[in-house]
């Protein structure tokens, strides 16, 4: 009963035993310890994943053997966020094994949809950052490259959103509440991280950091199979302990809390991710984490390198670390602290190993985003790393004075920002202890090049270079679009499930017109699906033959969901005022979270959930227009909203958003972008087409020259009537007659300064949002846009990322 239909190919040969049924019954019965008349679905879903993991166990073994027996140089990739959403649907996709597992629970009278279904969500993420991580993860498994993701098992990962009349809250999230059938606990990976106390010269000249304080980091360990499951890597996450947990003499004292409370602080460490995307947390306990996670994963691919190849100074031939953004750049300092204070070399011989060794990513240009700490508290945590940022810190100047940079230049330069408060700033660190600095998108490193990093590229002209973001297209098509993927298949043969540029090959059917029959049934299909499912969990009704509009991402002023919904509530006004004409109908669907101390993003929120309510429920627009915000935004939910999507919505300021990577997700998928030339927007035009995206407004030059004009948000208010309308609506309370005045501030923020350009660009969005009406009047002129965008985005794998990656800055490839 659980053959498969066909022979395996020898690509698809798998361990799985040959009466799955009976495996998973004997695993729920001596694992789980239920027999299946007491089993619940949890107990099913555990069931599943233990018997799958048995044959990933052996390609993980198999695959770190192989590395280890070829001396393979490892890559490591350094993050303080994996965004990776549910694990059983990867896995059992990658190793082929849907068929025969969906059959065999079957059998057992079990659903796998429904089992799947309750997964909950790795969410060790805020946003793009995170999620980058995991299809990174997933492409360098795919690629059959040997790599360790390394990371923090956050026991409380990104929080629940729930909406109170429209209001954000903020609930914990305790995805471990099942236990996690995925991890590994490696108890023997064990390591010392130290905070505070002082540092002292020894008699042979060599430093000797004593820590005040320490706890313990322990790894655990999750696998990470690649596609077809050709290479299974780790992604080990470190989870603080501490080390002498209960101090017993004080506990037999009666001071139960006191004997208690060391446990508590060193766990304290591992609680919760930070819930901020692209702001800096700021805070002692966000050092303290990320000293933490750098001290144990340097530690470990030192130990590691010196186990396997006995030589510490060949590191940069075996180890290449790439840091993710600044969060893990005291890296920098923790590796020349060990080759320094543990294994005796010198300053300059030890800073020549760690800047051939690591690589830095950055994902901002925002000034406000990027992180430096105040010097004290750095200083006092990390007393040691404070000496050696000074001494890399003279040597950077030193070098900047010999390639004659000015008093201005050097400031620039400088690891130490001495304007107001004297602070650490953790990009220049990362940035003068790599061998390579990328940014995620052609325009995001032309940008990186002239603005905030304008001097250090004048210093190391040869440091930044370009890797352009990608997406695994295994989770965000294969898995998340089943219909397509099999429609495609059908047309083109299965080549793109192994090379997604393959795809190339779908163009010519986007004039096929029985072929852009199935593709818009296809797409149908879908709609229908997530409408059922938001008729289900919120009580929405939705005509599936409106154009679903959409814009789903983290709350953000400079990704402009508020350009979204004023245009929305400006649509609302048209449509009342002129109901004789041929509106197209639309659904704007909203949904993303907002960080917890971000007043203005919550108002947003607020505002979306206001409007929806009002147009909702106004007779005079019927099915024409629905507004919704779908709460609790997260991975699983965006592999639901973007198969059912016609048109993505990537609007933010030019200039601004350093590359998106949605907006890859849904245009894979078949929807039509409207966007800003800002990120990688304009890579996705230059290969989709022009004539197959909805382009509009200011460029990044043209934000730039107008803010230094001293333009105003009302002069672009003067100008457009229908601006002027929607803004004075939302003002004067018109969507929260409860509360007149709630929007004042926020449309008092686009008259004065406008500085997201919102009142700027609404004529050019208004005028764009026309254009996708009117291509969508024309079935035939809409399908052959999609299927161009679904045959052009295979150059957006992450495969394509990870291997320029492992070409240009690993050297591994
Ligand atoms: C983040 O998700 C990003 C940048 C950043 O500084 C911090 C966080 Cl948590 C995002 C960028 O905003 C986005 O444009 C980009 O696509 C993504 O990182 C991955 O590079």
């Amino acid at each position: 009963m659980t053959e498969p239909a066909a022979a395996p190919t020898p690509a698809q040969t798998h361990a799985l035993a040959p009466d799955l049924a009976s495996e998973i019954v004997d695993t729920l019965v001596h694992r789980i310890g239920k027999d299946r008349q007491a089993a619940r679905p949890h107990d099913w879903l555990a069931a599943t994943i233990f018997t799958l993991r048995n044959e990933i166990i052996e390609r993980w073994m198999r695959s770190t053997k192989e590395a280890h027996a070829a001396g393979a140089k490892r890559v490591y990739y350094l993050s303080l966020e994996f965004l990776i959403g549910r694990l059983l649907r990867d896995a059992l996709s990658n190793l082929r094994h849907n068929e025969e597992v969906a059959q065999a629970l079957a059998s057992l009278g079990v659903d796998l949809a429904v089992i799947e279904e309750i997964e909950p969500d790795a969410a060790l993420g805020n946003g793009g950052l995170g999620r980058l991580a995991a299809c990174f993860m997933e492409s360098l498994a795919s690629l059959d490259l040997p790599a360790y993701g390394y990371g923090i098992r956050y026991v409380n990962g990104m929080f629940r959103q729930r909406l109170d009349d429209g209001w954000q809250v903020e609930l914990p999230e305790t995805w471990l509440a099942h236990g996690n059938p995925w991890e590994f606990e490696r108890r023997e990976s064990a390591y010392f991280v130290g905070f505070g106390g002082e540092v002292t010269t020894l008699a042979d000249g060599r430093s000797h950091w004593s820590p005040a304080e320490a706890v313990e980091a322990v790894a655990f360990d999750t696998p990470m199979v690649g596609w077809r499951g050709k290479r299974v890597n780790t992604l080990r996450l470190w989870n603080a302990r501490a080390f002498d947990p209960i101090k017993l003499d004080q506990f037999n004292a009666g001071d139960f809390e006191g004997a208690l409370a060391g446990q508590l602080r060193a766990e304290t460490l591992t609680r919760v991710l930070y819930p901020n995307d692209s702001t800096p947390a700021g805070q002692e306990l966000r050092l303290r984490q990320e000293y933490f996670f750098s001290s144990a994963s340097i530690q470990d691919i030192v130990r590691r390198h010196v186990q396997y190849f006995g030589d510490i100074r060949t590191l940069p031939d075996k180890a290449a670390i790439q840091l993710n953004d600044t969060h893990p750049a005291v890296s920098v300092a923790e590796l020349m602290r060990l080759l320094k204070d543990f294994h005796g070399l010198t300053f300059d011989e030890a800073w020549d190993i760690t800047r051939k060794t690591f690589g830095y990513t950055n994902h901002t240009l925002l000034p406000e985003a990027l992180e430096s700490w105040p010097l004290p508290l750095f200083e006092r945590l990390l007393p040691r790393h404070m000496q050696l940022v000074y001494a890399i810190n003279a040597k950077l100047l030193r070098e900047a004075r010999d390639s004659g940079a000015d008093d201005r230049a050097i400031a620039a330069i400088s690891l130490i920002d001495e304007g107001g408060e004297r602070r650490v700033r953790m990009a220049n660190l990362a940035f003068a202890g790599s061998h390579s600095v990328n940014g995620v998108a052609a325009l995001h490193t032309d940008l990186m090049k002239k603005t905030v990093f304008a001097d250090l590229h004048r210093l190391y002209p040869d440091r930044i270079n370009n890797k352009t973001n990608g997406i695994t297209p295994r989770r965000w098509l294969q898995q998340c679009n089943p219909g397509l993927t099999d429609l495609i298949e059908n047309a083109i043969g299965d080549g793109f499930r192994d090379d997604a540029q393959a795809l190339t090959a779908l163009a010519p059917f986007a004039d096929d017109a029985g072929f852009r029959d199935r593709f818009a049934a296809v797409k149908r299909a879908n709609k229908v699906a997530l409408s059922q499912y938001l008729h289900d969990t919120m009580e929405l009704k939705l005509d599936p033959d409106a154009i679903f509009d959409v814009q789903i991402k983290r709350i953000h002023e400079y990704k402009r969901q508020l350009l979204g919904i004023v245009e929305t509530v400006a649509l609302y006004d048209q449509i009342r005022s002129h109901p004789e004409r041929d509106w197209t109908p639309r659904v704007k669907l909203f949904a993303g979270k907002a960080a917890s101390s971000y007043h203005n993003a919550k108002l947003i929120i607020k505002l979306a959930n206001d409007v929806a309510k009002r147009i909702n429920a106004d007779p005079a627009v019927g099915d024409l227009l629905k507004v919704a915000f779908v709460p609790n935004y997260n991975v699983s939910l965006a592999e639901r909203i973007i198969p059912a999507a016609d048109l993505s919505e990537q609007i933010s300021t030019a200039g601004m958003e350093a590359s998106g990577t949605g907006n890859m997700k849904f245009a894979l998928n078949g929807a039509l972008t409207i966007g800003t030339l800002d990120g990688a927007n304009i890579e996705i035009r230059d290969h989709v087409g022009a004539n197959n995206i909805f382009i509009f407004g200011l460029t990044a030059e043209e934000v730039a020259d107008k803010r230094a004009s001293g333009y105003r948000g009302t002069d672009a208010i003067g100008a457009s009537r229908e601006l002027a309308q929607a803004v004075n609506a939302i003002a004067s309370g018109v969507f929260s007659p409860d509360d007149p005045n709630r929007y004042g501030g926020l449309m008092d923020g686009i008259r004065d300064h406008d500085w997201f350009m919102l009142a700027a660009d609404f004529d050019g969005y208004a005028a764009a949002q026309r254009m996708v009406d009117a291509r969508w009047s024309d079935p035939a002129a809409w399908g052959r846009s999609a299927v161009l965008n679904v045959a052009n985005m295979g150059w957006f794998s992450s495969d394509r990322t990870i291997g320029e990656y492992a070409r240009d800055i690993w050297n591994v490839m």
